[in-house]
């Protein structure tokens, strides 16, 4: 057995290659990694349902920060494997074992995640996989990243055919992560989207929340469910066609708001940052509408061409690709963006002809799409004649104007290294102007609520006085014309009262950067200033400062003898001095990144959240939103 030995060490040192460079196969051991491992698991129970077989797909949050993934499709085969050992085996502990199999199809292996279920096991502390197959149930598991504790064996019989992965990751690689309910229920949710015959349940035991999600119409609910709550003006537009191999399924709806909101996917994978795809898609909607614009004469020779954003303001889309695996590219440093060349001709000739037959069969909606088409573009071009007038210093909103009333410079030159404080009210902006760093630290304090920007459109913006300080104070544009090269500011810093109202502002700014300067979001440049919520004096020994509720209760369980809390209610209660020690100054302070993790989704939320409901605020901080503190983010 010389052999066996051999193949063991071999399928051991693979696994330990996994341990010791996990970010090389899942990214990173962040919550995204750890997440990464569900999608490794559940992609192979989605697999067996785009092959046809099984329907559903269950997911439960074990309360001992375990996970488990369960489809009903055929099983995991148990037979033996050439090597001697049962299939189930070989596929949890051999690298690439998974893919090798799959033969063709639309397998996205290799591409995004495909990197297999072994390197979930590798990274797990327990892994556990039960299989109905064959009138029997099977049962292998793991230990310490994939060691075998019991080979497969029988434990019962059955007339189910289905797979049961349960797993529970080694946390000491995945420090300061745990699931998120959220998280999964949204991919979850879109995966429900993307494939109509498919119902999806999850459940999170701990905190008694379970939801199930099944629609029968796919990408045509999906556009749905992204416009809910918004003023459309049509039903949603839906085609799909098969061009080279490739076969493309579109949804799509205009609304009233200004926002646009285009989703794809390739092979039921999200295609976070676009590509080819998308490029087809955007180039076939703008050629339809002009087309229909030019032959109905709604628009006159060159001047009059309806740009691609005018054309796309309002739009809500789901773009599907299904693409065989040997014309798969993907690009960028997270893969999420196709690459391959034909996706882009092949979804832009799809996209147009029928769209072009859709508008010639429906004038009505035809036109309500180009009249909002045509205001874009109207209001795109005041804009552009305003922004000139500005930067001449003509027009009576002369930027400097503008600006010398409310903000205070830094004195140094190097823009990178510069902050913007955005400052909830004036008192509170006072403090900030004593206390900054001159050099690099510059104030604008914000007077009032500043305008809602779900609702607004760019024009709104540019009307409105307290955005438009904050525009000309960062000085890269606004909109399509922002170009985060051009920022006065390396870091932007919100920094607002701890309270309801606070909070408001805060989302009210994040959705304001959100939808017109986009970049600056992504480029990790938006923070949250995170004054104490407490000081607390101890005896005669002077003050301290404590960020939250839970510190405070550490804090006072080590107290012996007298002490005195105090609850700062706002910015304004702090001195310049205790400003700048706790909130501002660099070596001292904690500032919060925000990261939107899903466009999209976010943006969805954003609608809800402008209701007039509070609760829902709170709650979109802390899930969509994702903090991370400013150190971090440098790796
Ligand atoms: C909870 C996670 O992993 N489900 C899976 C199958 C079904 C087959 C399979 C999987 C084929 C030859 C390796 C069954 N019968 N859920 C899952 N369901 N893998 S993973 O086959 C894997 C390869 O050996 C399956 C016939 N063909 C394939």
């Amino acid at each position: 057995m010389a052999k066996y030995d051999a193949s063991s060490i071999k399928i051991l040192e693979g696994l330990e290659a996994v341990r010791k460079r996990p970010g090389m196969y899942i990214g990173s051991t962040d919550k995204r990694g750890l997440h990464h491992l569900v999608w490794e698991i559940v992609d192979n129970a989605i697999d067996e349902v785009i092959n046809g077989y099984g329907d559903t797909i269950k997911i439960i949050l074990n309360p001992d920060e375990s996970i488990t993934i369960s489809d009903n499709g055929r099983g995991v085969p148990i037979g033996m494997h050439e090597s001697g050992k049962s299939t189930p085996e070989v596929i949890y502990t051999v690298l690439h074992a998974g893919g090798k199999f799959e033969s063709d199809g639309y397998k996205v292996s290799g591409g995004l995640h495909g990197v297999g279920a072994s390197v979930v096991n590798a990274l797990s502390k327990r892994m556990d996989v039960t299989i109905y197959t064959d009138g029997k149930i099977s049962n292998i598991r793991f230990f310490d990243g994939g060691v075998v504790e019991s080979p497969l064996k029988t434990i019962g019989e059955t007339k189910k055919t289905g797979t049961i992965v349960t797993f529970l990751p080694d946390y000491e690689m995945f420090k300061n992560a745990s699931f998120s309910y959220t998280t999964i229920v949204e991919r979850m949710q879109e995966s429900a989207f993307l494939l109509p015959n498919l119902t999806v349940q999850i459940e999170d035991v701990a905190d008694k929340k379970s939801c199930e999600f099944h629609y029968e119409n796919g990408l045509v609910s999906f556009v749905e469910y992204i416009n809910e709550g918004k003023k459309v003006l049509h039903k949603v537009i839906s085609f799909s066609g098969i061009k080279n191999n490739i076969e493309v399924n579109i949804a799509l709806q205009y609304s009233e708001s200004y926002n646009e909101n285009i989703l794809s996917f390739v092979n039921n994978v999200k295609t976070g940052d676009g590509g080819s795809h998308e490029v087809g898609f955007k180039s076939g909607i703008t050629k339809a509408f002009n087309d229909y614009a030019k032959v109905n004469n709604l628009i006159k020779g060159r001047d009059g061409n309806l740009e691609g954003s005018d054309v796309r303001e309002g739009l809500s889309a789901v773009i599907s690709l299904k693409i065989p695996e040997r014309m798969l590219q993907f690009e960028g440093q997270t893969k999420g963006k196709l690459g391959t060349p034909e996706a882009k001709s092949v979804t832009e000739s799809i996209l147009y002809e029928n769209l072009k037959f859709f508008l010639e069969e429906n004038k009505e909606v035809a036109l309500s799409i180009l009249d909002k088409a045509l205001k874009s573009k109207v209001a795109r071009e005041a804009a552009r004649k305003a922004r000139e007038a500005a930067r001449k210093g003509t027009g009576k909103n002369s930027k400097e104007r503008v600006l010398s009333e409310k903000l205070t410079k830094a004195t140094g030159r190097d823009s990178a290294k510069n902050e913007l404080f955005l400052v909830e009210g004036d008192s509170a902006g006072g403090s900030a102007k004593s206390a900054r760093l001159p050099k690099t630290q510059a104030i604008l304090p914000l007077r009032g609520k500043v305008l809602n920007c779900e609702k607004a459109s760019t024009n709104d913006i540019a009307n409105n006085a307290e955005l438009k300080q904050i525009e000309y104070a960062i000085g890269a544009g606004l909109g399509a014309d922002f170009d985060v090269k051009d920022s006065n500011y390396g870091k932007v810093i919100i920094m607002t009262d701890a309270d309801v109202d606070g909070s408001h502002i805060q989302i009210l700014l994040i959705t304001f950067f959100y939808r017109f300067m986009r970049p600056l979001i992504e480029a990790g440049m938006l923070y949250i200033a995170s004054p104490p919520l407490y000081s607390i004096e101890i005896g005669n020994k002077g003050k301290e400062y404590i960020a939250d509720d839970e510190e405070l209760r550490e804090r006072k369980k080590t107290i012996k003898g007298n002490f005195k809390v105090q609850r700062f209610k706002g910015l304004g209660e702090m001195d310049a001095d205790e400003l700048f020690k706790t909130t501002m100054d660099p070596a001292n302070r904690r500032l919060l990144r925000v990261n939107l993790n899903d466009a999209a989704l976010a943006e969805k939320r954003i609608h809800l959240l402008m209701g007039d409901q509070v609760e829902p605020r709170k709650e979109w901080i802390n899930e969509n939103v994702d903090f991370t503190l400013e150190d971090d983010f440098r790796k």
